[in-house]
C-alpha cells in the first residue's frame, strides 16, 4: 500500500510533464491532418515524440512552482512553432524558414490576408498554455512550497534524454542507411526533411544551417569587388546590344517556355529499330531553330538550377539549390520582365506546390500564377510522381492561354522523370531491343511519350489559333542519370568514341520558334548553354535591357564561353572536363570536332575565365548584389 501510495506521489509530482508533452505531440498532430502530410510511419511518429521528449525533459532541471513557467515557455515555443508553420502552409503550401522570415518582403503579400488565414478553432493550439500560466499565477500567489528532490529529477533527466535521443536518432539513422545524406545538402524539399526528421527537428536543422551558411560562414565581399562586378556588367551590355537579324522578330507575340525533364539531346533525330524516338520535336524543329550544342549547367539543385537558369541567367550554387537558400533575391527574371510589358505571367508543374521551395520563388519572379498539383483538374495521369502527365498540363495551358494573351507561360514537365517507368502502356510503341526491360529502354519510352505530348501541344495550339502568334521555346532540364554507353550510341547510329560520348553526356536539346520566319528549319552549332536562354529571347523580343545577367545572345553566331557549374567548360570545339581536385591542370582537355584529348594547357585561360564568372555569380546570389546595383541606377 505505501509503495503505491509513493508511486502515486511520484507520478504526481511529475503529472504536468507528460499531459503537457503528449499536447504538443497532438498538435503536431492536427498540424500533419490539416496540411494533409502523411504522418502514419513507425519512423515519423517516433521522430516526433522523441524530440517532445528532449524538449520537456528540460523542464526537469526546475522545481515545481518554477518549473510551470519553463513549461510554459517551452509549450508556447512549441505551440507558436506549429501553429504559425499551419497558417503559412494554409497559404503558401509549405513550412516556413528563415530566409523567409528575414526577407519578409514574400511575407507581405500574406501579412494583409494573415487574418483570414486565422481561425477560432485555431484557439485549440494554446488553450494548455493559458492554463499553465494561470497554474503558475495561482501557485505563487499561494506561495505552494517547493520541492527540489535533485536527485530523483536528474535521474529523470537522464531518462528522459536517453529515450528522446534514441527516438530522435534511430528514425534518422534509418532514413540515411537507406538513402543517404543528400536530403540533408539539397533540401529539395522542407516536407521531405520534416518528414524525416521531425517538426522541431526540421526547425533546429534549418535554422543551424541557415546560421552556418549566413552568419557563421557568411560569404565575404573583398572591397571593390561589388563595383568590379557592376563593370563586368556594363561591359557585358554593351555585347549584349549588338543586334542581329533576328532582333525584335518576336516583339509583341505571347511567349510559351517549356522544361522537359531530364530530356537528352541524343533522343532528338533519333530512330530505334527504325522507328524515331521523337517525331514531333523532329517536326518542330524543322519548322524551327534548332541548337545542335546546347548544355544544361545545373548542379545539384537539378531541376530547380534548370529553371534558375533559364529565368534568371545566373549560375546555380556550387551545393545545394538557389531555390532553398535564396528564394527572396532580387533577380532580373524573365516573367519580372514581362510583368514590364503587361503580359500575364503563368507557370505549370504537376507536382507539390512546396517542391524545390517553388510556391516561394514563383512569386518573387513575377509570375501572376502558379498552377500546380492541387489545380490541375483530374486527367490521365502518367510518370513515377504518378501526377498528371504532361500531355494534360500543356492542354491546360493553352486553354488557359487563349483568354490570357499576350501571356508568358512556363511549364517545368514532369512525367519523364527518373526512373522513368509508370507511362501508360499504350504509350509503349517503341521497339527497344536489345533494350528491353532496362532504364534505357525505359527512358526511351518516356522520352517518346513527352514527344506525344509536345505534338499534342502543337496541334491545339494550331486549333486555338496559338501557333503563329506565340514563341515556342522548349528544352531539357539536364541529363537522364543514365551512362551514354557506346552500346547506346551504336543502337542509336551515333559517334562511338569516348570524346564523343563524354560530350553527348550534358548536351540537351533546344528549340526556340519565332513564328512568321522564312528560314525556320535552320540548325546553329555553336555551344551554348542554359545561361544563355533569357539574354536570347529578350533579344528575340526586340528589347534593349540592361539585365543583370551573365548569359550571351545565342543569335550572334560566336563561339562564347559556356562554363559549367563544376568548373569544366566548353567554348566552341573544346571541351573541358575539370578534375575533382580543384586542380586546373589536372583536369582533361578535348578537341570534340577531332575526338582526341589535347593538352590540358590549351584549355587553362578559359578554365580560369569559368571559375572567375562563377565566383562572380556566386557573390551576385550571397549578396544579393542585384538589388544593390538596382538601388544605385
Ligand atoms: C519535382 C521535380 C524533380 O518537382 O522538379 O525533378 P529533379 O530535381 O529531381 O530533377
Ligand atoms: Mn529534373
Amino acid at each position: 500500500m505505501n509503495a503505491l501510495k509513493q508511486i502515486a506521489k511520484f507520478i504526481f509530482r511529475h503529472i504536468e510533464i507528460p499531459i503537457l508533452s503528449s499536447l504538443l505531440f497532438i498538435k503536431m498532430v492536427w498540424f500533419a491532418q490539416e496540411t494533409g502530410i502523411y504522418f502514419l510511419t513507425k519512423d515519423r511518429i517516433m521522430v516526433n515524440i522523441g524530440e517532445v521528449i528532449l524538449l520537456f525533459s528540460i523542464v526537469l532541471l526546475f522545481s515545481r512552482v518554477s518549473r510551470l513557467l519553463v513549461l510554459f515557455f517551452i509549450g508556447f515555443i512549441g505551440s507558436f512553432i506549429i501553429y504559425a508553420d499551419l497558417v503559412y502552409f494554409r497559404y503558401f503550401g509549405d513550412l516556413i524558414t528563415t530566409p523567409v522570415l528575414s526577407h519578409s518582403s514574400q511575407m507581405g503579400d500574406i501579412s494583409s490576408s494573415i487574418t483570414e488565414l486565422m481561425y477560432i478553432r485555431d484557439f485549440r493550439f494554446f488553450i494548455d498554455i493559458i492554463l499553465v500560466l494561470v497554474a503558475y499565477i495561482i501557485l505563487k500567489i499561494k506561495k505552494v512550497k517547493q520541492y527540489l528532490m535533485w536527485k530523483e529529477r536528474l535521474a529523470l533527466l537522464a531518462v528522459g534524454l536517453i529515450a528522446g535521443l534514441y527516438m530522435t536518432i534511430t528514425p534518422i539513422n534509418n532514413y540515411t542507411e537507406e538513402y543517404g545524406t543528400n536530403l540533408f545538402v539539397n533540401t529539395w524539399s522542407n516536407v521531405s526533411v520534416y518528414n524525416v526528421i521531425g517538426h522541431l527537428g526540421f526547425h533546429v536543422f534549418e535554422t543551424q544551417k541557415y546560421v552556418r551558411d549566413n552568419i557563421i560562414n557568411s560569404p565575404t565581399l573583398a572591397e571593390g569587388e561589388a563595383e568590379k562586378i557592376r563593370e563586368w556588367f556594363d561591359e557585358h551590355h554593351e555585347k549584349l546590344d549588338e543586334k542581329t537579324e533576328y532582333f525584335g522578330t518576336g516583339e509583341g507575340k505571347n511567349v510559351m517556355m517549356i522544361q522537359l525533364e531530364s530530356y537528352q539531346d541524343y533522343l532528338l533525330g533519333q530512330s530505334i529499330n527504325g522507328k524515331e524516338i521523337t517525331p514531333n520535336l523532329n517536326d518542330l524543329a524543322d519548322n524551327a531553330y534548332r541548337f545542335t550544342n546546347f548544355y544544361h549547367q545545373v548542379a545539384q539543385g537539378r531541376t530547380s538550377d534548370a529553371e534558375f537558369l533559364t529565368q534568371t541567367s545566373l549560375y546555380p550554387l556550387p551545393t545545394g539549390s538557389v531555390y532553398v537558400r535564396y528564394p527572396t533575391n532580387t533577380y532580373d527574371s524573365l516573367p519580372s520582365y514581362f510583368k514590364d510589358y503587361d503580359y500575364s505571367t503563368t507557370v505549370y508543374h504537376s507536382y507539390e506546390e512546396n517542391f524545390w521551395n517553388r510556391s516561394v520563388i514563383y512569386p518573387n519572379y513575377g509570375f501572376d500564377e502558379f498552377v500546380g498539383k492541387g489545380d490541375f483538374e483530374p486527367g490521365e495521369i502518367a510518370g513515377p510522381f504518378e501526377t498528371l502527365g504532361d500531355e494534360g498540363v500543356f492542354r491546360r495551358m493553352v486553354n488557359d492561354n487563349v483568354a490570357q494573351q499576350p501571356f508568358y507561360s512556363f511549364v517545368v514537365a514532369l512525367t519523364s522523370h527518373h526512373p522513368y517507368y509508370n507511362i501508360p502502356s499504350k504509350y509503349y510503341d517503341l521497339d527497344t531491343k536489345p533494350f528491353d526491360g532496362t532504364i534505357f529502354a525505359h527512358y526511351l519510352h518516356s522520352a517518346h511519350y513527352v514527344d506525344y505530348a509536345v505534338g499534342q501541344l502543337v496541334d491545339k495550339m494550331k486549333k486555338e489559333g496559338l501557333w503563329e502568334n506565340t514563341v515556342l521555346v522548349v528544352y531539357g532540364d539536364h541529363d537522364s542519370g543514365i551512362e551514354f554507353t557506346e552500346k547506346h550510341a551504336k543502337a542509336l547510329g551515333m559517334d562511338t568514341d569516348p570524346v564523343s560520348l563524354k560530350n553527348v553526356q550534358d548536351k540537351v536539346p533546344f528549340i526556340i520558334r519565332i513564328p512568321g520566319m522564312e528560314d525556320q528549319g535552320r540548325t546553329f552549332d555553336q555551344s551554348v548553354g542554359m545561361i544563355d536562354v533569357a539574354p536570347t529571347l529578350l533579344h528575340v523580343l526586340g528589347k534593349e535591357k540592361n539585365a543583370y545577367h551573365f548569359g550571351n545572345n545565342m543569335f550572334d553566331m560566336e563561339d562564347h564561353l559556356v562554363p559549367f557549374r563544376y568548373g569544366g567548360y566548353k567554348k566552341g570545339d573544346i571541351y573541358y572536363d575539370a578534375s575533382l581536385d580543384g586542380e586546373i591542370e589536372n583536369g582533361s582537355c578535348y578537341d570534340v570536332s577531332e575526338k582526341t584529348e589535347i593538352g590540358v594547357e590549351e584549355c587553362v585561360e578559359e578554365a580560369k575565365r569559368t571559375r572567375e564568372i562563377l565566383r562572380m555569380s556566386d557573390a551576385v546570389l550571397n549578396h544579393n548584389l542585384i538589388e544593390k546595383f538596382k538601388a544605385q541606377e
